[in-house]
C-alpha cells in the first residue's frame, strides 16, 4: 500500500471496483489499513471539535428528502430570518471557550443571497476568523464572485455536500442537480477556499452508491479538505422519516474508506452520533475519523451533550486539535497540538 505524501498530480487513482473491495474488507483489515494511512498523514491522537450554528433556519425552497428545513415537507421547522451577527459571534465565542476550533454556520437557502444578507454573512465570517477559529459556512449554491468575497473575509472552508452517488441522487433531491453541486464546489476551490464535502448514509442507497460518492470526492481536482460522513437523522414529516437506522459498522466502513481514499482530509463523524454508542464512535476514530460536531445541537436536530463528548475524548486519551494546527497539518504537514481537555 502506498502511504507516501500525495500531491494532487501523484495521488492514487481508484476505480469503483477497487473502492468496493476496500469497503468490503474484513472489518479488522479495513480498520488496520485505514489506521495505517491515518498515522502517516494525520495526528493519530487528536480530534477536531467543530461547532455548528443554523444562522438562517427553515423555509428552504429545495426538496432534499432528508431535510427538516425544506418548506416542501410537512411539519418541518419554522422559518426564521437570518440571525443578527452579534448573536452569531456570541455563539462562536462560547464555542471557542468550550474547546471548538472551527465554527460552521449554515443557512437554509437554495443559494447564497446577495445584498445586505450576504454582507452580514461576510461580517460573521470575518468575526469568526478574528476569533482565531476556522470559519466555515454552508449557504447553498455559490457563484464565483461570492466565493471570492468569502475568501477575502477570511473563510477557511465551504461546506457543500454531494450527499450520495450521481445515480441515487435523483431519488433524494429533484430541485438541484448533481452537476450544479459540482459547479459550486469548483467555484469554492477556484477562490482558494477549502472544500468541505461529504454525504449521508442510511437513505436507502446501495453500498455501490456510497463507494461511488467517495470515489467522486477523491477524484476531484482538489480533494476535499474535510469530508463529513453523516448518518441519516430521520425526522418526522420528511420523506425519509421511516428509514431504518443503519448498522454502526456501516459508518465505520464509510469513515475507513474515506480515510484510505483521502489521506489528508479531515474525516468528520457528523450527524447521527446521538444514536451511536461510545464504542461505535471509538471504532470510527480508529477507522480514521478525526473531527466531530461539538455542541448540543447540529443545525436543527440533537447532538450529544458536550460533557459526554469531552468525557469520551478524555477516557479515550484523545486531544483536541487547535485551529492553526489544523491548517498547518493541512498545508505543510507540521503537527502541533495545543488544547488539552
Ligand atoms: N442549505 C445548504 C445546503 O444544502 O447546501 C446547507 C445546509 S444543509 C442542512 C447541509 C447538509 O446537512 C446536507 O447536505 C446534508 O448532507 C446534511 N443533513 C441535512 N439534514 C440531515 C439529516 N436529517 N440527517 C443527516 N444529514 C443531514
Ligand atoms: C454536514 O455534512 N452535516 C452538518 C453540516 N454539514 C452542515 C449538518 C447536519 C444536519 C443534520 C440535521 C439538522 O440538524 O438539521
Ligand atoms: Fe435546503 Fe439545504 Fe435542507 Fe436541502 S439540505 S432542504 S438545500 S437547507
Amino acid at each position: 500500500m502506498d502511504t507516501g505524501v500525495y500531491t494532487p498530480s501523484e495521488r492514487q487513482v481508484f476505480t469503483l471496483a477497487q473502492v468496493r473491495e476496500i469497503y468490503d474488507l474484513p472489518l479488522t483489515q479495513l480498520v488496520f489499513r485505514a489506521q495505517s494511512v491515518h498515522r502517516e498523514h494525520q495526528q493519530p491522537d487528536a480530534v477536531q471539535l467543530c461547532t455548528l450554528l443554523s444562522i438562517k433556519t427553515g423555509g428552504c425552497p429545495e426538496d432534499c428528502g432528508y431535510c427538516p428545513q425544506s418548506a416542501r415537507h410537512e411539519g418541518g421547522v419554522e422559518a426564521e430570518p437570518l440571525m443578527d451577527e452579534r448573536a452569531v459571534l456570541g455563539a462562536a465565542r462560547r464555542a471557542k471557550q468550550a474547546g471548538a476550533t472551527r465554527f460552521c454556520m449554515g443557512a437554509a437557502w437554495r443559494n447564497a443571497k446577495g445584498g445586505e444578507a450576504f454582507e452580514r454573512v461576510l461580517r460573521m465570517v470575518r468575526g469568526v476568523h478574528d476569533l482565531g477559529m476556522e470559519a466555515c459556512v454552508t449557504l447553498g449554491m455559490l457563484n464565483e464572485e461570492q466565493a471570492k468575497a468569502l475568501k477575502e473575509a477570511g473563510l477557511t472552508s465551504y461546506n457543500h455536500n454531494l450527499d450520495t452517488s450521481r445515480e441515487f441522487y435523483d431519488s433524494i433531491i429533484t430541485t438541484r442537480s448533481y452537476d450544479e453541486r459540482l459547479q459550486t464546489i469548483e467555484h469554492v476551490s477556484r477562490a482558494g477556499i477549502s472544500v468541505c464535502c461529504g454525504g449521508i448514509i442510511g437513505m436507502g442507497e446501495s453500498v455501490d452508491d456510497r463507494c461511488a460518492m467517495l470515489l467522486t470526492l477523491a477524484n476531484l481536482e482538489t480533494p476535499p479538505e474535510s469530508v463529513p460522513v453523516n448518518a441519516l437523522v430521520p425526522v418526522e414529516g420528511t420523506p425519509l422519516a421511516d428509514r431504518p437506522a443503519i448498522d454502526p459498522f456501516e459508518l465505520v466502513r464509510m469513515c475507513a474508506t474515506a480515510r484510505i481514499l483521502m489521506p489528508r482530509a479531515r474525516v468528520r463523524l457528523s450527524a447521527g452520533r446521538s444514536s451511536l454508542s461510545r464504542e461505535a464512535q471509538m471504532l470510527c476514530f480508529l477507522a480514521g475519523a478525526n473531527s466531530i460536531f461539538f455542541g448540543e445541537k447540529l443545525l436543527t436536530t440533537a447532538n450529544p451533550d458536550t460533557d459526554a463528548d469531552l468525557q469520551l475524548l478524555r477516557d479515550a486519551g484523545l486531544r483536541t486539535l487547535a485551529a492553526q494546527d489544523a491548517q498547518d497539518a493541512h498545508h505543510d504537514g507540521h503537527h502541533h497540538l495545543a488544547v488539552t481537555l
